[in-house]
Parts: C-alpha cells; sequence; structure tokens
C-alpha cells in the first residue's frame, strides 16, 4: 500500500489510533488524527505521542466532504454510525480499521484468537507455546499492542498471535488467518452491535476469508458456537471439555488430549494445569488445537502447560501466607467476571469486592458470593450496594473495610488455613485508583508487604 502523499483520517486517539498515525505518517501520509475527547482530557498529551506533522482535531470532528480524504481508518471502540464514517461512505471513500490495514502488510502467518471471554489468556498462551517452540512470534492485537506497531519486524518463517474482538473484526474486508479460534460466544457489546445476531456476525468474520487450507477452532461445548461449524471454509478442529469427539481436543482419561480418529495423544493431566477454573481448561484445550494443527507435538505444548500461570491481574495467583493462598483478579470489573472467578475455586474464599459500580446490578453475583464466600469484604463506592445485595442473597459474614489496604489486612487477619483471599471486586476501580491494573499491583504489593510483616514476627 503506497500512502505517499495520501490524505489520511485517524478517528479515535487511543492506543490504536495513536499508533496507525504514526505508522502512515512514517509512510509519507497526511494524516489527520480525531478524537470526541478535547485535548485536556489526554494524558500524557496526545501531541507528545504523534509526530508534529500529524495534524489533531480533538473536541470534534473534522468534515468529511467529497475528495477530503484518500482513506478512513476508524479505531475499534469507535461505531461506525457515527457522522463522519457515514459521509465517507457516501463519498466512497474507503473505511477500515487498524487490524486490517496491518494485515495487508503481515508476511507471517496469523492465528488468531476472538470469543467473549477467555481471548487474552488464550492468546498469551498459544503465544508462549510458539514461543517456547523456539518460533519468533509476536502476540499482539486486541491484547493491548496494535498489530501495525510490530507487523512489519515478522518474517514468512515466524509468527503472529492475534487476540482480535469483535469490534476490530467490523472493519475486515480480506482478514484471513491460517488459524481462527472462536472460544465462546455469549451476549456482550450488544448496543454496540445491535443484536446477538450482529455480535454473532462480527465473530463469524474471523473466518469468513478462511479456504480450506486454513484451519478453524471451534467450541464443541458452546452451542452457538458448535453451529458456526456449518458455515466455515476451512477445515474445523473441535474442542471440547464435555464430549469425547472423535476427531478434536478433548479430555481423555483425566489428561487434555488430541484426537484423531482411533489414535489418541495425550498432552498433559488436566490436574497439572496451573490456571485454574473450568474456563481456563476450556482456554488450554483451544490453545492446544491451535498449536496441534500448525504442528506442535503433545511434549512441546505440555512443557508450556505445565508452566503456564495466567496473565496478571486475572486470577493471578500472588503467594501464600500460613496456609492462605492471595490471588489477584483485578480485572474481574463487573459481577459476570468475579463470578466466573469465584465458580474457579473449590476452598472457602474471603473475597474482596467493590468499587465504582458501572451500572450493574449485583443480585447474581450475591448468590454466587452466598455458595463459595466464607466471608466477604466490601469496600469503596458501592460496598453499601454489595453488602444490601448479599444480605439479601443470605450471606452473614461480611466486614466493611475503610480503604483499599484496610480491606486487605482485614482479610489477612480473618483468612484461615487452606482458605484463598481473592480480589476479585466486581467493580470498576476508578473510585480508587487510575485502573484495574493498578489497583491488582497495588494489592500484590501489599500482600508482599503481609509477607515481609510474618517474616519479622517470627524473628
Ligand atoms: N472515541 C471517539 N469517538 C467515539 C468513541 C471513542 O473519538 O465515538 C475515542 C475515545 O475518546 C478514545 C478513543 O476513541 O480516545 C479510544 O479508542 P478505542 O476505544 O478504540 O480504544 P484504543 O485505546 O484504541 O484500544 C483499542 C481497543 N479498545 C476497544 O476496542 C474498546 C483495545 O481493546 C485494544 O487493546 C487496543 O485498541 C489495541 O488494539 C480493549 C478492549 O476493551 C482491551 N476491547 C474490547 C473487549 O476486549 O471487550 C473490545
Amino acid at each position: 500500500m503506497d500512502f505517499e502523499g495520501k490524505k489520511v483520517l485517524v478517528i479515535g486517539a487511543g492506543k490504536s489510533g495513536v499508533a496507525v498515525s504514526r505508522f502512515v505518517a512514517a509512510k509519507g501520509a497526511q494524516v489527520v488524527l480525531t478524537d470526541h475527547k478535547d485535548d485536556a482530557s489526554f494524558e500524557p498529551p496526545l501531541s507528545s505521542l504523534v509526530p508534529p506533522e500529524v495534524e489533531l482535531v480533538l473536541g470534534r470532528y473534522p468534515e468529511v466532504v467529497e475528495g477530503s480524504f484518500d482513506l478512513v481508518i476508524v479505531s475499534p471502540g469507535v461505531p461506525l454510525t457515527i457522522t463522519p464514517v457515514a459521509r465517507a461512505r457516501e463519498f466512497g471513500i474507503p473505511v477500515t480499521g487498524e487490524l486490517e490495514l496491518a494485515y495487508s502488510l503481515a508476511r507471517a502467518p496469523i492465528v488468531a484468537i476472538t470469543g467473549t471471554n477467555g481471548k487474552t489468556t488464550t492468546t498469551t498462551l498459544v503465544g508462549q507455546i510458539f514461543a517456547d517452540a523456539g518460533i519468533k512470534t509476536l502476540v499482539a492485537g486486541n491484547i493491548g499492542k496494535p498489530l501495525i506497531t510490530e507487523v512489519e519486524k515478522y518474517g514468512a518463517e515466524d509468527l503472529i498471535v492475534l487476540e482480535v474482538s469483535s469490534f476490530q473484526l467490523e472493519t475486515t474486508r480480506a482478514f484471513r488467518p491460517r488459524v481462527a479460534a472462536i472460544l465462546n460466544i455469549t451476549p456482550d457489546h450488544l448496543d454496540r452491535h445491535g443484536s446477538m445476531q450482529g455480535y454473532v456476525a462480527a465473530k463469524a468474520r474471523i473466518f469468513a476469508n478462511q479456504t480450506g487450507d486454513d484451519y478453524t477452532v471451534l467450541n464443541y461445548d458452546d452451542l452457538l458456537t458448535r453451529d458456526l461449524a456449518s458455515l466455515c471454509p476451512g477445515k474445523v478442529i473441535f474442542f471440547s471439555r464435555r464430549h469425547n469427539l472423535e476427531e478434536g481436543v478433548i479430555l481423555h482419561n483425566g489428561y487434555i488430549a488430541v484426537r484423531e480418529k482411533e489414535k489418541v495423544y495425550p498432552v498433559l493431566p488436566v490436574r497439572a494445569l496451573r490456571i485454574p477454573g473450568a474456563h481456563n481448561l476450556e482456554n488450554a484445550l483451544a490453545a492446544a488445537a491451535c498449536a496441534w494443527v500448525l504442528g506442535i507435538r503433545e511434549a512441546q505444548m505440555a512443557a508450556t502447560l505445565r508452566h503456564f500461570s495466567g496473565v496478571p491481574h486475572r486470577l493471578e495467583f500472588v503467594a501464600e501466607i500460613n496456609g492462605v493462598k492471595y490471588v489477584n483478579d483485578s480485572k474481574g470489573t463487573n459481577p459476570e467476571a468475579s463470578i466466573k472467578a469465584l465458580e474457579a475455586y473449590d476452598q472457602p474464599i474471603v473475597l474482596l469486592a467493590g468499587g465504582r459500580n458501572k451500572g450493574n446490578d449485583f443480585t447474581a453475583f450475591a448468590r454466587v458470593v452466598k455458595e463459595k464466600v466464607r466471608l466477604l469484604v466490601v469496600l469503596g463506592e458501592c460496598a453499601r450496594e454489595i453488602e444490601a445485595a448479599a444480605r439479601a442473597a443470605g450471606v452473614k459474614e461480611i466486614i466493611r473495610a475503610g480503604d483499599f489496604q484496610d480491606a486487605v489486612f482485614k482479610a489477612h487477619r480473618a483468612a484461615r488455613p487452606g482458605e484463598i483471599v481473592l480480589l476479585s471486586p466486581a467493580c470498576a476501580s476508578w473510585d480508587m485508583f487510575k485502573n484495574y491494573e493498578e489497583r491488582g499491583e497495588v494489592f500484590k504489593q501489599l500482600v508482599h508487604e503481609l509477607i515481609l510483616r510474618e517474616m519479622a514476627g517470627r524473628q
């Protein structure tokens, strides 16, 4: 693609928009980067992130008229219904996304992973399997690193493992991964996609351009995902936690195993996995399927699966103090995510929950708390709301914390050997922290402080 002298409008000045603006500007395009937020909302200032030749139009969108731009690149979080996109389409100006643009420059084969839940863990795991197998591997996409930033550094012998979202898939045209995986589909982002049908259709774009030489990995246990098999142009590889499929990645005599009709290749005992919970087992099965179709053998996969301990802030094991395990699930920013976290454990839990409610209802969450939690420590802006929901569900042991440190220390004092102290707030962090990452980091620091105190106490 020749960008020299081309007029390019980039909409949305987040990670994706900044990366793509820098890229096309470096290729000689005249770039306008626009965002509906004004200049003061950007920290650090946008001017420090993009070269001076990128024109910034902030707090409003520039007018799009015939001939004003040669190309419009829309950030994933920007709905395609906004005026400048509609105008561009009216005037026949091509509209694309960062993923599609980066894809057109990719020389390495791509493994692309989507799904409502588990994308980040599975993408990280697949990337790790290939990296451990000695293949130069780029892990990028929705995971937080726009593909465009490094796509050109990877050649035909290397591999790209991409987390892709329904938002990114909406603007794809030619995107054709060698392996496409859909982990599961449950209602999400329906405000953007209009309906469940729209959401599934966006997800299905991941395999739309595949051919018979490519592979599509699908979750057999998830009916919506299973049913997509009939639409796949590529070879379908199912994974299943519940069914003993004749072909696919399954559970066999307590092992994760690849089955090809009567041949079964055991990979690793399920109990050797370090990532907890049924949903993580599905992530591991999916990862094994992606690796297998590209020639990774059982022993190589097992070596990675055995050591993989997940991604930061998601059921992240922090430490064990006096027989109590501390787990950071700061990424649990909504009730559904925290329900999954609670369901991942069989041991009694001391749960730290609360923060800023993003408009969610805590009733279903409170029911799972009743079942799984021995002691609930509530904190943050919506502490009372969570407490009320928990009491209504019959939870008796609840304590309120003054601040975040108080919550961690109270949990520590109350926890008994064999229990898990779990930070999974079911809320956003913004009442106390910049983001969930910061909240998780502070949790880990406090746990380490507790370890030091325990050690000092023993001396
Ligand atoms: N904006 C507008 N107009 C709008 C909407 C947004 O100008 O109508 C502006 C916002 O003011 C903001 C910018 O657009 O400044 C944000 O763009 P963005 O939402 O696309 O966010 P990025 O920072 O570019 O991050 C995106 C992905 N975000 C979304 O899809 C919402 C990141 O995924 C991804 O890591 C990053 O590109 C790199 O590829 C995050 C995400 O939440 C993790 N993804 C969703 C999910 O996983 O469920 C889809």
